[in-house]
Formats: structure tokens, C-alpha cells, sequence
């Protein structure tokens, strides 16, 4: 059903996507900016199509130029990878306007998940555990907002709903400064979002950030495939991630998932997702749904042996959930590390020609990269240059596997954040695992 699929990203995912379109005997059309004309997938690729500019907007987001360029190549579906336009709901629905399969859920989905409040709602209402809030948008009625935050008790986070990566959030300790905060938040979301719309939750001071990822097909099927930790970050974006979480019992990981699948039944849900929770003293907390295939998915597929983006592909043709839940096994433990040409004490991005390139391998390693000898890493685009996943049998196999691939990895001309991999990996109380989202920038010292 599905005979050649467009693959609206770059980078490594678009590689990702590519093997696994392959493997199911889809042909391929793999767009690329002129930035990234030497890029590995576009090679790799049955047919490709330049769409634009160097800059994002005028090619990855320019939805005509994708549109286009599945019709010139007469594709029946477009993967739209992750970043760019994979949550992006008017995407979505000029994609099936246009008649052709989005791999990924239904853009009514999308929009109710682009959503915070909705996202909130919805889940509150399906028995996923929310954080205490206001669980609704913040009205002008300070009376009533001081009533709320002193309900739920302080400290409490304004939240701007058109947020993202940790921008439009206020957290508030007192009464005194509660109302000044809202308008602040609103206001601040207004230009930044063009949304000022505004809720209240309870502000955890030292959560990790758990993850559940689900599946779900076309025919009322929903699977979860337990957590990922993901807790490990800098200034909102991911560093490492692994599975299973440390600490989480299968009893826990059984009914948390459990009600993210059932979630995903309630909402008709189609594709693959990950619900993002808080943790903290035992306690999930939902706070938001990712709709797409996720930088960190290999540790998932590490342990439980199923290729998501395959899965993908499969829900999108219409096809049945290859695996019940009782089908889903967890074995052993991965990790991810974010490779990223980037300077290791600056962090500034750090593009350029890989002049050297080695990798790592051996057992339980696994790779996910587009770069090679004499690749040049533009400078228009995210830093991530691989993908570095180790898995064994133990937590601390998986973590002995990584310092050794670690160590074996080679990225010459270009600066990388392997040494602070390194450092990451030899770190007692990561070790040790459990670590809150603060821990990385406290260890860094920012
Ligand atoms: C929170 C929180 C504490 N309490 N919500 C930051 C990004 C956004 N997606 C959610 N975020 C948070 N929400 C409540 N009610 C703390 C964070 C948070 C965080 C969350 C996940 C990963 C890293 C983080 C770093 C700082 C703050």
C-alpha cells in the first residue's frame, strides 16, 4: 500500500527512515536542501529532490516545495522524520489534501496534542496521572488565580501553552508575586508565540523526565513499549537517555504504560508517540505528548527488539500492530549518547569538514549517523552528528560498552562533546542512575 515514501527531513533520521523503507521494499525520494547536497541519505536514496535553500524555512519547512515534490515523483506517503514539520497540523492535513499517506498520527490528533491544555485534558480524562493545575486556561479573575495557586499549593509554574523547550514557564513562590507573573508569562508568550494564553501546575523542584513510548494502529490496537530516562539535559535539550528507567518497578512501568495505551485507544490515536512525564518520589506526572518518531528512540528499540520506524510505516499502510502487549519483552538495559559538533567547554555549535572518522563497534554497539570522511557539517542546522547506543544485558554493561565506544570514536577537524560524554559516563551518582533533570547544568556548573 505504501510503494514510495518521501522522507521530509535530513540528517540522520532521514537515513533512519531510509533503512527501514528499504527493508519493506519502499522506494525512497529524499528531499535535501543545497546545503545538503552531499549528504549520505540523498545518495543512498532511489530518487531525490533539492527543495530549496540552505535555510530551513525556505526548504525543510516550505510545506509547497515538500508538497511538490512527492507529487513530481508521484510518492503515495511522506515520513516527516522529527523537527521541522512532524508536529505541524496544518502540514499534516495539506499532506492528505493532497492525497497522499502522513506517516504519523491524524492531523485532528496532532492539533489536540499541539495543544497543551487540550493534551492535558484529554489524558486527565483517559486516567493518565496529570500534575495538580489549574487544568484549564488561566482567566483574568486574579482573586480566582490566587484561590487556584493557593489550592494547589506554592510553589506553582505559570506555563504558556505555545511553549516549548522550557521557554513561556514562570515558576511562582508567593502570593505576593503570583498576578505580576501571569501577566508577565502572557505577555512574554504573546510575542513569542502569539499565543498568550496561559495554566497553572504545581512546580516540581527535582523531577526526571520520564517518557513512555506507545504505538498504536488503525484499528483500535495500542501497545506501550515501557520509558526512556531522559533526565540527563542542558538547557532543554537531551544529552543522554537510556531504558528502562532506573529504579521503576515493572509493576509501575506495567500501569503507567498501561494507561498511555489505553489513552491512545480513547483518542484514536495512529502511529508511534511518546508521553512525557515528571517523576518525582514515585510519583509520573503527565505533562505533555510528543506525536513523532524520537531522537531517542534506538533505546527502545535496543531492548525491546522492535523497529519503531518500521512499525511506522506499517500503521500508516493500515496494517495491524504486529505485537500484542503480552508479545513486548524487555531485555537488558541501553544508552544513548547525543554526539554534537559543538565546542566541549562553549558548547557553541562547532560545524565543518570531518577530515577523520572512525567508529566505534563491537558488541551491542550500534551507530546511527550520516557522517563519513570528508563530510562537511553545515552550519544551517541542528549539531547532532550521531547517534551513540550501547547495549548489554546490565546497566552497567551498557555503561562499560559506552566508555569503550566512547573511546574508540574518532571525529577529526570539527569540535565534539565526546569528552563531556566521557566525563558523563565516569560520574559517580550517574552511576549510581535516578538523576533529576538539574543534575547535568548543576554537574556543569551553569
Ligand atoms: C515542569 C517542571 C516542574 N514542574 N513542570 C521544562 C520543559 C517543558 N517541556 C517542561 N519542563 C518542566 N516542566 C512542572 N509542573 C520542570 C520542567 C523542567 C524540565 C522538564 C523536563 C526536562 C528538563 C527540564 C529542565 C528544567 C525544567
Amino acid at each position: 500500500m505504501i510503494e514510495k515514501v518521501v522522507i521530509a527531513n535530513r540528517g540522520e533520521i532521514a537515513l533512519r527512515i531510509l533503512r527501514a523503507c528499504r527493508m519493506l521494499g519502499i522506494r525512497t525520494v529524499a528531499l535535501y536542501s543545497e546545503a545538503d547536497r552531499e549528504a549520505k541519505y540523498v545518495r543512498l536514496s532511489d530518487e531525490s529532490v533539492c527543495i530549496g535553500p540552505a535555510l530551513a524555512a525556505e526548504s525543510y519547512l516550505n510545506i509547497p516545495a515538500v508538497i511538490s515534490a512527492a507529487e513530481v515523483t508521484d510518492a503515495n506517503a511522506i515520513h516527516p522524520g522529527y523537527g521541522f514539520l512532524a508536529e505541524n497540523a496544518d502540514f499534516a492535513e495539506r499532506v492528505e489534501q493532497s492525497g497522499f499517506i502522513f506517516i504519523g498520527p491524524r492531523p485532528e490528533t496532532l492539533r489536540l496534542m499541539g495543544d497543551k491544555i487540550s493534551a492535558i485534558q484529554a489524558m486527565k480524562k483517559s486516567g493518565v496521572p496529570c500534575v495538580p493545575g489549574s487544568e484549564g486556561p488561566l482567566g483574568d479573575d486574579g482573586t480566582e488565580n490566587l484561590r487556584l495557586a493557593t489550592n494547589i499549593g506554592y510553589p506553582v509554574l505559570i506555563k504558556a501553552t505555545g511553549g516549548g523547550g522550557g521557554k513561556g514557564m514562570r515558576v511562582v513562590h508567593t502570593e505576593a508575586t503570583l498576578l505580576n507573573a501571569i501577566s508577565l508569562t502572557r505577555t512574554e508568550a504573546a510575542a513569542a508565540f502569539g499565543n498568550d494564553t496561559v495554566y497553572m501546575e504545581k512546580y516540581l523542584g527535582n523531577p526526571r523526565h520520564i517518557e513512555f513510548q506507545v504505538l498504536a494502529d488503525q484499528h483500535g490496537n495500542a501497545i506501550h513499549l515501557g520509558e526512556r530516562d531522559c533526565s540527563l539535559q542542558r538547557r532543554h535539550q537531551k544529552v543522554v537517555e537510556e531504558s528502562p528507567a532506573p529504579g521503576i518497578s515493572d509493576k509501575l512501568r506495567r500501569r503507567i504504560g498501561e494507561r498511555c495505551a489505553e489513552a491512545c485507544r480513547n483518542i484514536g490515536y495512529r502511529g508511534a508517540g511518546t508521553f512525557e512525564f515528571l517523576y518525582e518520589d514515585g510519583e509520573f506526572y503527565f505533562i505533555e505528548m510528543n506525536t513523532r518518531i524520537q531522537v531517542e528512540h534506538p533505546v527502545t528499540e535496543m531492548i525491546t527488539g522492535i523497529d519503531i520506524v518500521r512499525e511506522q510505516l506499517r500503521i500508516a499502510a493500515g496494517e495491524r500492530l504486529a505485537y500484542r502487549q503480552k508479545d513486548i519483552t524487555f531485555s537488558g538495559h541501553a544508552i544513548e549518547c547525543r554526539i554534537n559538533a559543538e565546542d566541549p567547554s562553549s558548547f557553541l555549535p562547532s560545524p565543518g569538514c570531518i577530515v577523520q572518522y572512525h567508529q566505534p563497534g563491537g558488541p551491542g554497539i550500534r551507530v546511527d549517523s550520516h557522517i563519513y570522511n570528508n563530510y562537511s557539517v553545515p552550519p544551517y542546522y541542528d549539531s547532532l552528528i550521531a547517534k551513540l547506543i550501547a547495549h548489554g544485558d546490565t546497566r552497567e554493561l551498557a555503561m562499560a560498552r559506552m566508555r569503550v565506544a566512547l573511546s574508540e570514536m574518532v571525529v577529526e577537524g570539527i569540535k565534539t562533546n565526546i569528552p563531556m560524554h566521557e566525563d558523563i559516563m565516569s560520574d559517580a551518582a550517574f552511576q549510581t542512575g535516578g538523576v533529576n533533570v538539574h543534575y547535568l547544568e548543576k554537574k556543569l556548573g551553569l
